[in-house]
């Protein structure tokens, strides 16, 4: 009896210690270096960023008025009239963003120039007074029924940075907006995510318009509960560059300066609202040294935002300069493979349809993919770990069960003796980020049947790093952890084979 009341204790305990941890830290003054690190390994994902995360590949659709002109940043001024798409078929586009492998689709509801591609009631600068449809038609709606048919998340492009509105430089412009966010946060059902950019070209004499964000901010709360805010927003960071690749060492945990302590103190809910600002583009965000001096901690993970073309918006003479496959997996390698999820886009073209060009290529990288990733070497293999429990969880296929170290160690030492003599060159780990991002610093060895050899090294983990190396054959690795801030944890271990491709990889690997 008394077996079972310890045993329930327990379980509360742990239950309790999860339901508290946040997406955020305060860092009091009297707080020791020590007592920052380990508020940092236990500031967790909330619910909204970790559904999020898991989603590892999601697509942008550029399309608009740009589409129909050529530009990229359109001025405003454009006839509705331009906007014909003659074949449009958004459950084409969306099959292609989900044959690819992607989780969601991102629809560029309103870019830079104003021009709307659902009926707003805010302004005449929209579909309704285009000829599709007989100004008839619903871009927003034929993507988000598209979304819902084939299981697929769905978001919004709303770009703050509206060049044919009258009200912008003025304060009517955030009620204007609120109105547009407003309609499209209820009428299309669940919305998954709201990309607010961060683009302004008005230039020293230009509109100055100040964005009324913690109103948006409580609009989407409201409205679209489970949706992250991504970029101008608390829930997901803009990785920094628009190239698709993350840092070498990409911590979700970084500083957050600009919070308002006193109301985080008081605040019950599991996550925060908070603008960020300041530079998110430095090469190193969230290493101790930066964290050790931090006001503040947030979850705050990054999104790698990349074109299959030069522009983000379809034109002809492109076809061309489509990115390879290869270098579409170069990109996957190093945007899902370093902790940030890629946003990939794939912009229709003048018919409305996702052009015969860019789906070959999404064929061919999704093969590359699938033929590496289909045949985990690890399976099978026999894991030991002196100080560590739980081992069979690495190889379970089950992202939420971990191993993870007995009396919290901060290093570890992980034996994997494989069914099978093999010949791989990837490895992939992944950190359960529900309990915190806490690796540091990690070594992979191998077996030579003499001694050991180092295969690669890392630095952080996060929910998925892939790391590429020259070809080993063996029979037995071991996974040095070296470094962590807390107990490590470790969900998943894959060890892989990846063929050579005749291109350029090779200068990547190590
Ligand atoms: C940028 C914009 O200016 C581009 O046109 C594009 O929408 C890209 C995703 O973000 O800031």
């Amino acid at each position: 009896m008394m077996k079972y009341k310890i045993l329930f204790l327990l379980l509360f305990t742990a239950l309790f210690a999860q339901a508290q941890k946040k997406n955020y830290a305060v860092i009091l003054p009297t707080d020791s270096e020590s007592e920052i690190i380990f508020k940092a390994a236990n500031v967790v994902p909330s619910p909204r960023q970790l559904r999020w995360q898991k989603l590892e590949l999601t697509c942008f659709f550029h399309f608009g008025v740009n589409t129909f002109t050529g530009n990229e940043w359109g001025t405003g001024k454009e006839d509705p009239k331009i906007f014909n798409p003659t074949k449009l078929n958004a459950n084409q586009w969306v099959k292609t963003a989900k044959d690819a492998g992607f989780k969601q689709v991102i629809l560029t509801a309103k870019h830079h120039d104003g021009f709307c591609l659902w009926p707003t009631k805010t302004t005449e600068h929209s579909v309704k007074n285009s000829p599709w449809k007989n100004g008839k038609g619903d871009v927003v709606k034929e993507v988000a029924d598209a979304c819902r048919k084939q299981n697929m998340g769905f978001g919004i492009y709303l770009s703050p940075w509206d060049r044919n509105s009258k009200f912008y430089g003025t304060d009517e412009y955030n009620d204007f907006f609120v109105k547009q966010l407003t309609e499209l946060l209820s009428n299309y059902g669940r919305i998954d995510e709201v990309w607010f950019d961060g683009a302004n070209g008005e230039g020293p004499n230009g509109k100055k318009q100040v964005y009324d964000f913690d109103r948006w901010y409580r609009v989407i709360r409201k409205l679209q509960p489970a949706a992250v805010i991504a970029i101008m927003g608390p829930d997901v960071r803009w990785v920094g560059t628009e190239t698709g690749y993350g840092r070498e060492t990409e911590w979700s945990v970084v500083p957050a300066d600009n919070l308002d302590q006193a109301a985080i103190s008081s605040n019950s809910q599991k996550s925060i609202n908070f603008k960020p600002t300041g530079d998110m583009r430095g090469d190193d965000l969230g290493s101790r040294e930066k964290i050790i001096h931090a006001k503040g901690l947030v979850w705050y993970p990054a999104e790698a935002d990349v074109s299959i073309r030069p522009g983000w918006f379809y034109h002809k003479d492109q076809n061309d300069k489509i990115k390879s496959p290869e270098k579409l997996l170069d990109i996957y390698f190093h945007s899902v493979g370093r902790n940030c999820v890629l946003l990939m886009n794939i912009p229709p073209d003048k018919e409305g349809l996702i052009n015969d060009a860019d789906i070959k290529v999404l064929h061919q990288w999704t093969k590359l993919r699938d033929d590496i990733f289909k045949n985990n070497l690890a399976t099978g293999a026999i894991i030991s770990s002196s100080n560590g429990i739980h081992g069979n969880a690495l190889l379970d296929k089950k992202y939420d069960t971990y191993w993870t170290t007995k009396a919290k160690d901060t290093s570890a030492v992980i034996e994997l003796k494989l069914k099978n003599k093999s010949t791989f060159n990837v490895l992939m780990l992944q950190e359960n980020i529900a309990i915190g991002q806490r690796i540091e610093k990690f070594e992979l060895d191998y077996w030579d049947g003499n001694d050991w050899q180092k295969a690669t090294e890392g630095t952080t983990v996060g929910y998925k790093r892939l790391l590429q190396f020259n070809n080993i054959t063996t029979d037995k690795v071991r996974l040095k952890i070296l470094s962590s801030r807390l107990n490590p944890t470790l969900s998943e271990i894959g060890l892989y084979f990846q063929p050579e491709t005749g291109n350029d990889n090779a200068k990547e690997k190590k």
